[in-house]
């Protein structure tokens, strides 16, 4: 139940953990077979990306609640979410002070300003609003399509998905605001080399990110966000993510020190886990939410189910709808480094074919959908960060053209996922970000053999960080 312990469940690593100075090599360790169980589990690049950091946080918070109650403090405390995307505030993108600030109004120090969280190396810590952008929600599939086309707001049906397991990418939410979040809280410290992971902050990778306090509150935001879209669309109804992941069990600890086995399934229903947001109506009347500490804990319900569907093994089975057709690529591998320009050839006969079908995008039958992909992506350092403009004219400034603005793309977790010792022998990262408005407004139509996809820099710091894609491709799916 520690705060190291429950860090590590998120993510660790023996040699970058020594190096920052995070445990005292003398500290005791759980036995090698607990290590095995619990640590290293965060979902990410996989449709359980949100319910397993749901059962994560719901976790942590009965824990650090159950230490608020113990020091005298409110026994329906609970974790606070950032909005950072609320457009109405004008501080909402700037870094709450009672995590910035140096020290406590009693002069200490104050321990949720942790050194190792850079930003962009300015104070404060201001976010962009390209990197708040709540565009996920617009996507009505939870669970990714055929080649990650689209691919889903919850990400690609997978096992359990920790991120190194091969190719893979993320769901939208997964993607913006919640990878570009970490990287650009956690940065790289100013003037070091961002490509090497001493310089890098707490945020910025997966094996130390849950050790930053922000960590809570960003991730407890992520999961209202989930809760917004919840209210607009149905949730996913395949045993596979239900009853899943069928490979390896979640777990996590509760504040009596045992162990809470869950399901994606349950963490469907918020009131069940003993929490609602403010933010949203409420659907359940409050007197029907049980108190925190009378909220039941299904231990060998979990179990059994878990035993039950062990049979059950194998990767989900594939929507068949909707095949997603491959319309352009990029020749050779990408290196970017700073603002970087690349050509992307597109069929022109089938581009022109499409044109005319985007034409008709008012008929009420769906219209065809754009896609671009950045296919193995592959890199030393987590922390870039960039926008991906498509189709900017070369003697225009992308940052006078929002409406050319396909996405921001952070590389959170891709150093993991290049690890040549990997278990993938490195096959990185990819990205999908939908352009279907921005062919609707235009795009392509002036040359449609090639589209010009450009790769802005979000800060001077991580324009150092170098990263490869093996492949920039460009998909439509009718
Ligand atoms: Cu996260």
């Amino acid at each position: 139940m520690s705060w190291w312990f429950l860090a590590a469940i998120h993510g660790t690593h023996p040699l970058v953990w020594h190096e920052f100075g995070l445990v005292d090599a003398n500290e005791q360790r759980p036995p090698e077979a607990v290590q095995q169980r619990v640590w290293n589990q965060c979902q990410h690049q996989s449709w359980y990306f949100l319910p397993w950091h749901r059962g994560y946080l719901v976790s942590f918070e009965r824990i650090a609640r159950a230490a608020v109650v113990a020091a005298g403090g409110p026994t329906n405390w609970a974790v606070p979410y950032w909005d950072y995307s609320d457009a109405t505030r004008p501080d909402s993108r700037v870094l709450p002070s009672v995590f910035a600030d140096p020290t406590l109004p009693d002069g200490s120090p104050n321990p949720l300003n942790v050194e190792r969280r850079y930003g962009d190396g300015r104070t404060p810590i201001v976010l962009d609003e390209r990197m708040v952008s709540l565009r996920a929600l617009a996507d009505t599939e939870f669970a990714g399509g055929t080649a990650d086309i689209p691919p889903g707001f919850g990400g690609p049906r997978t096992l359990f998905h920790h991120g190194t397991e091969g190719p893979s990418t993320f769901g939208t939410l997964e993607t913006l605001p919640h990878n570009v979040l970490h990287t650009v809280l956690g940065g790289s410290a100013p003037g070091q080399d961002p490509d090497d992971w001493r310089n890098l902050g707490l945020m910025t990778m997966p094996i130390t990110a849950a050790l930053d306090p922000i960590f809570w509150l960003h991730h407890a935001n992520i999961d209202r966000v989930w809760e917004v879209w919840r209210r607009e669309n149905p949730d996913i109804s395949e045993p596979g993510w239900l009853d899943g992941p069928a490979d390896r069990s979640f777990v996590v600890p509760t504040p009596e020190g045992g162990e809470w086995i869950f399901t994606a399934r349950e963490m469907l229903d918020t009131a069940a886990l003993g929490y609602y947001y403010d933010s949203l109506p409420i659907e359940v009347p409050v007197e029907e939410i049980p108190p925190a500490d009378e909220v039941p804990v299904p231990r060998d319900e979990g179990r059994r189910r878990i035993e039950e569907r062990a049979t059950a093994r194998g990767r989900a089975a594939v929507d068949a709808s909707g095949q997603p057709e491959l319309v352009g690529a990029s020749d050779i591998d990408i290196v970017v480094h700073g603002m970087t320009d690349t050509p992307v050839r597109v069929d022109g006969s089938r581009m022109r074919s499409f044109q005319r079908d985007a034409a008709r995008r008012t008929a009420p039958a769906a219209p065809p959908r754009v896609f671009l992909k950045l296919e193995g992506i592959r890199g030393p350092s987590d922390a870039a960060v960039y926008y991906v403009y498509v189709d900017v004219p070369s003697d225009e400034d992308p940052e006078e053209r929002p409406d050319r603005l396909a996405g921001t793309v952070s590389l959170f977790g891709v150093s993991e996922a290049s690890d040549p010792d990997g278990a993938h022998l490195g096959s990185g990262i990819s990205q999908v970000l939908e352009i279907s408005d921005i062919v609707d407004a235009g795009a392509l139509e002036a040359d449609a053999s090639a589209l010009d996809v450009r790769f802005v820099p979000a800060n001077d710091t991580v324009a150092r960080a170098e990263f490869s894609v093996g492949r920039v491709s460009i998909y439509v799916l009718e």
